[in-house]
């Protein structure tokens, strides 16, 4: 008989609501702390999508169950909602942002609240709320008087339809990550913030935190940390020098040309005459390309001569000098010395427009084969260096290179400064003040929060700067230095901003004072768990990271790290594996779901559809199979005055495995086997007490449910401020297991065995079996395999 969810999840939402402490996060208790973390969303229009559920409600069922097992645990919510979609909603509507946003929030915080999940709603924050992005831009300050916020005028990636800059990162393919338009480049002034100045650290200290493995990969291939020299090259005849940034040393005397970004300052300077007019066109074409394309191996390689020379220090040789798009400015000396024998995009360079290639590694054939194995060549063609292991030839030549003054150790980094500025209207604004005579002035604190004024149109003005600009008011104002006419920044924040120190936020998110108070920080950080997405990992990780640093380095926060432990979840596909899209009409709505089977129905079937950290595809039967299984214990009634061996057994095996999978992150698994369980006193029957006990622990998964059957057993207070049971070991030891005997696939036998019998004893007693006999015939069997614990399979 199917239970009614609905009555029953709309009874227990309200009950709970009238108490507000339920989950309620103490600050300073004397219990242990656990602080969970969730990605906060972006408050879209579209309602919350089946993978939002599948996070919250994961770490749903560890903090119900920490919570049982004598935590006090903060497990927060709140909006990230400064964005884009808003931002174009309110062009298209002339609403509000601010407006769309309460909205958009009010629909979210429904849907949670309809999923059960138990977050402690006293710590809500919101980012485009003046009083929390009153810190934001405080931090911003700090940051700009520490020299880790300046402005530069850079190329920087410009979306020609959403008249937006972007980072480098919010750029995939060439195109825009919002609206898919190609981008150009285009030299503005931004505000960028130096992560490059904790490149290191956050490199060195992820040794610190527990991190899936792949999390940590990741971050440490984006930052891109490669060890090397820069060597100085003469120019011929102009007394320049030119400077380059080489990986490998080693290969100097193979260096036969060189290659000069095309934005590199030397250019103009160094090119003949005759070179000039196919040099400018050049440059020009390469003006248009974003790096991504600039730096594709498979791109075929172009480039122009710039008619000038330089000299090789190790060997005096007059080499020329080229311009070419995939020497990047951005990266190293924005100019390499070129070494075709040893590096594949020289050597497709050097085959284009035939120049000289030497080999100076030992390695067979100039053949594309020759470019892999420089580990542990030998040098060849390298004077005094002759005969010295490559490696080693490194250390020798760098050592060389600096007694001669030619050149020294480096580092490069391909981690980039973080391009801070928007030229839009739905974000923080920065609190900068430019005054002709000062420079840019940070405003006073006691001045923030610096509020968004009110604006007749959001669209960004056509010059691309952000529609505050057109506010004349607002824009005057007065130097906070020397009192002159001045002007303010307009530019906003990255939406990147206000998720960057959220965390922080929710241990203290009334306070005036302070971004949080110290003494709650100290108990509260850092994070125990933090789950998130995979796209997150070199974005917001880094940056958040990055933000934390600085911030205990200015001594705001207690802790150097701020998430102890980072977990991913696996995306839910649709039934046909794809995406879900509204383009492709294959969105689950969470909100039909519980409608139609309830919240906890939807909760336990995203925890069972598979492995958690994996993606899984939706399947509607399999919520069926969830239901039923819920309705089950729902009408359960073969009660027992005492409990047999068996259900005592299964009970305890039962809560053994769904303590240690929450712990592990098994949650299908866990709910496997308290399916299997059910599967046992549906046949053996149960007492009350152990009944109990089980509903105690399907508390994470199901919590109205379980609160409505326990309050049927006469129990007055919630079940979710009971204890966590505790298996007995001694419980789980069984005297013997069956194995099921099979030939060629079928069962024909079944034997009673010690549950630690070997593999060999178990194989000999099943083909001892006098059925089996029958089956054999006297002959032997060409295979046998053992499942462990489980079964026999003979092949004859
Ligand atoms: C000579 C050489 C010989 C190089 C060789 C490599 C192999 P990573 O490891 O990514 O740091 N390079 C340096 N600056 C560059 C720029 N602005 N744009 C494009 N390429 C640049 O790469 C460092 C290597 O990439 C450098 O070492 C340089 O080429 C190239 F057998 O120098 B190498
Ligand atoms: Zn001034």
């Amino acid at each position: 008989m199917p239970y009614n969810h609905k009555k029953i999840e709309q009874k227990w939402q309200q009950e709970w609501a009238k108490q507000p402490d339920l989950y309620h996060a103490e600050d300073g208790s004397k219990k242990p702390k656990y602080y969970c973390l969730v990605e906060f969303p972006y408050p879209s229009g579209d309602g919350l999508h089946v993978g939002h559920v599948r996070s919250y409600t994961a770490q749903d069922v560890v903090v119900r169950q920490k919570r049982m097992q004598g935590f006090n645990v903060l497990y927060p919510m709140g909006w990230d909602a400064f964005g884009l979609p808003t931002e174009n909603f309110a062009i298209k509507t002339g609403k509000h942002p601010a407006e769309v946003t309460k909205d958009n929030v009010a629909v979210f915080k429904k849907q949670m609240t309809s999923l059960g999940i138990s977050f402690d709603w006293q710590r809500e924050i919101n980012t485009t709320d003046p009083s929390y992005y009153k810190w934001t831009q405080w931090i911003f300050l700090q940051l700009f008087k520490h020299n880790l916020a300046y402005k530069k005028k850079m190329p920087i990636n410009w979306c020609p339809s959403c008249k937006i800059g972007l980072a480098n990162e919010e750029v995939v393919d060439g195109k825009c990550e919002r609206c898919g338009e190609t981008t150009v480049r285009k030299d503005m002034d931004q505000w960028m913030l130096k992560i490059t100045a904790y490149a290191d650290r956050l490199i060195e200290d992820l040794e610190t935190v527990h991190y899936l493995e792949k999390i940590k990969t990741q971050q440490v291939n984006w930052i891109g940390r490669s060890y090397g020299a820069e060597v100085d090259f003469e120019v011929k005849d102009e007394g320049e020098k030119m400077k380059v940034f080489t990986t490998r040393p080693d290969t100097l005397f193979g260096a036969t040309f060189m290659v000069l970004s095309p934005e590199h300052s030397l250019v103009n300077q160094i090119t003949t005459n005759e070179q000039e007019a196919e040099i400018l066109k050049y440059q020009e074409e390469a003006r248009k390309k974003s790096d991504l394309e600039r730096t594709e191996l498979q791109k075929e390689k172009t480039g122009v001569f710039t008619g000038a020379y330089a000299i090789n220090p190790v060997n005096g040789k007059e080499i020329p000098i080229w311009i070419a798009d995939y020497v990047l400015m951005g990266y190293g000396t924005g100019a390499i010395m070129a070494v075709p024998a040893h590096d594949q995009r020289d050597y497709e360079f050097a085959k284009k427009y035939d120049l000289e290639i030497t080999q100076v590694i030992e390695g067979g054939d100039i053949s594309e084969q020759a470019f892999i194995d420089v580990e542990n060549g030998i040098m060849i063609n390298s004077a005094q260096f002759n005969g010295m292991n490559a490696k080693d030839c490194i250390t020798a030549i760098t050592k060389w290179l600096e007694e001669k003054g030619l050149g020294k150790k480096a580092t490069n980094y391909h981690l980039r400064d973080w391009v801070f500025s928007r030229q839009h209207y739905w974000g923080e604004p920065i609190p900068m003040v430019y005054c002709e005579s000062c420079g840019w002035q940070p405003i006073d604190e006691s001045e923030l929060p610096l509020e968004l004024p009110k604006v007749e149109q959001y669209e960004p003005t056509d010059t691309g700067e952000s529609p505050l600009a057109a506010i004349e008011d607002w824009v005057k104002t007065k130097c906070p230095k020397c009192g002159a006419q001045a002007r303010r920044e307009t530019d906003t924040m990255p939406n990147w901003a206000g998720s960057s120190w959220y965390f922080l936020r929710y241990i203290d998110p009334q306070n005036n004072k302070n971004l949080a108070d110290m003494k709650k920080l100290k108990y509260w950080m850092p994070v125990d768990l933090y789950n998130g997405g995979m796209e997150h990992t070199t974005l917001h990780l880094l940056y958040s990271r990055f933000w934390n640093k600085f911030l205990y380095d200015i001594g705001a926060v207690p802790t150097s790290e701020p998430y102890q432990r980072r977990v991913s979840h696996g995306m839910i596909l649709a039934g046909d594996n794809q995406k879900m899209s509204k383009s492709r009409g294959n969105v689950i709505n969470p909100d039909v779901i519980v409608e139609e089977f309830g919240a906890d129905a939807l909760r336990v079937y995203e925890m069972f559809m598979g492995p958690y950290d994996q993606a899984a595809a939706w399947d509607t039967n399999g919520l069926r199979g969830v239901k039923k299984f819920l309705d089950k214990i729902y009408s359960f009634d073969k009660w027992e005055d005492g409990d047999s061996k068996t259900a005592t057994t299964a009970f305890h095996q039962m809560l053994k495995k769904v303590s240690n999978d929450i712990e592990e992150r098994h949650f299908n698994t866990a709910v496997a086997a308290m399916m299997i369980f059910m599967n046992e006193i549906s046949d053996a029957g149960c007492s009350k007490e152990m009944f109990k006990d089980f509903l105690c622990v399907l508390a994470p998964f199901a919590p109205h449910l379980v609160e409505e059957l326990w309050s049927q057993h006469g129990e007055k207070s919630s079940i979710h401020l009971e204890t966590w049971p505790k298996y007995d070991e001694a419980q789980i030891q069984v005297d013997t297991i069956q194995l099921v005997v099979q030939v060629n696939g079928k069962v024909r036998d079944k034997i009673q065995v010690e549950p630690d019998i070997n593999e060999e004893k178990a194989k000999e007693l099943a083909l001892a079996s006098e059925n089996v006999q029958k089956y054999l015939d006297n002959k032997e069997p060409k295979k046998v395999i053992y499942v462990k614990g489980k079964l026999i399979s003979i092949v004859i």
